[in-house]
């Protein structure tokens, strides 16, 4: 089995390495966090080392990476984690929960996480480092963006685009045909009818742009 490094030991981690394990897909080696996380134990994994480490695991044969930290709102960080492992040649599979509906007619890029009971139909197109959480909903023909968080139980009737780094809380539901911008966070339990612009916050049903932020 490959071996694979997990960077970033919090919450998002522990979901990742319970699909990680249930499939059986890679073995994984451990964790890198910050130093003060270092011999701590997620999921049964531990915490070996810090970002600093990344050359070391490569040149010890390591190939595989991924990015367990998540995010809400804010991708920066998972961007530029990312971006460091891809410059030292780490490979970022895509890693699938194995309760996950996903058709074979779909593009899905490097590095993306699909959660446990996530259903993804047939044409749609899912860029890199996306995250596609628990139980979420993607119908045919959308289109999401690198570095995009579906929170759990969002759902996109079919033809949705979601610009890159855009966040969709929890429980959003998104009629078809709609598109959202990049660097977007949609608020948790939202119903969004209308297009919503690029860098807005917005919220509500029907889902609006806030104005005063
Ligand atoms: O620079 C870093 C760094 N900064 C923080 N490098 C590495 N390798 N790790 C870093 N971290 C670590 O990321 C923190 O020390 C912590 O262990 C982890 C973040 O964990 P947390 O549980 O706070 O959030 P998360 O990113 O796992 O999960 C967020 O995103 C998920 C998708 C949460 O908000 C969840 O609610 C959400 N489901």
């Amino acid at each position: 089995m490959e071996k694979i490094l997990l960077i970033g030991g919090g919450g998002h981690c522990e979901s990742v390495i319970d699909s990680i394990l249930e499939s059986s897909s890679f073995d994984i080696i451990g964790i890198l966090d910050t130093p003060e996380k270092v011999g701590e134990t997620i999921g049964g994994i531990p915490i070996v080392g810090v970002d600093e480490d990344l050359q070391g695991w490569r040149d010890k044969g390591v190939q595989n990476a991924f990015i367990t930290l998540g995010s809400i709102g804010n991708t920066q960080l998972r961007q530029k984690l990312f971006q460091k492992a891809k410059d030292l040649g780490f490979f970022f599979p895509v890693v699938k929960d194995k309760t996950a509906i996903v058709s074979n007619k779909i593009n899905i890029n490097e590095g993306t996480f699909i959660g446990k009971g996530a259903i993804v139909n047939a044409s749609v197109k899912i860029g890199k480092l996306a995250i596609i959480n628990s139980g979420a909903i993607v119908e045919h023909g959308s289109t999401i963006g690198d570095y995009c968080h579906l929170a759990p139980g969002a759902t996109l009737s079919g033809n949705v685009s979601i610009g890159k780094s855009t966040h969709i809380g929890t429980n959003t539901t998104i009629i078809q045909g709609v598109k959202i911008g990049e660097d977007t966070i949609i608020g948790a339990g939202s119903v969004v009818i209308r297009n919503i612009g690029s860098f807005k916050k917005a919220y509500g049903n029907p889902c609006k742009e806030a104005t005063n932020e």
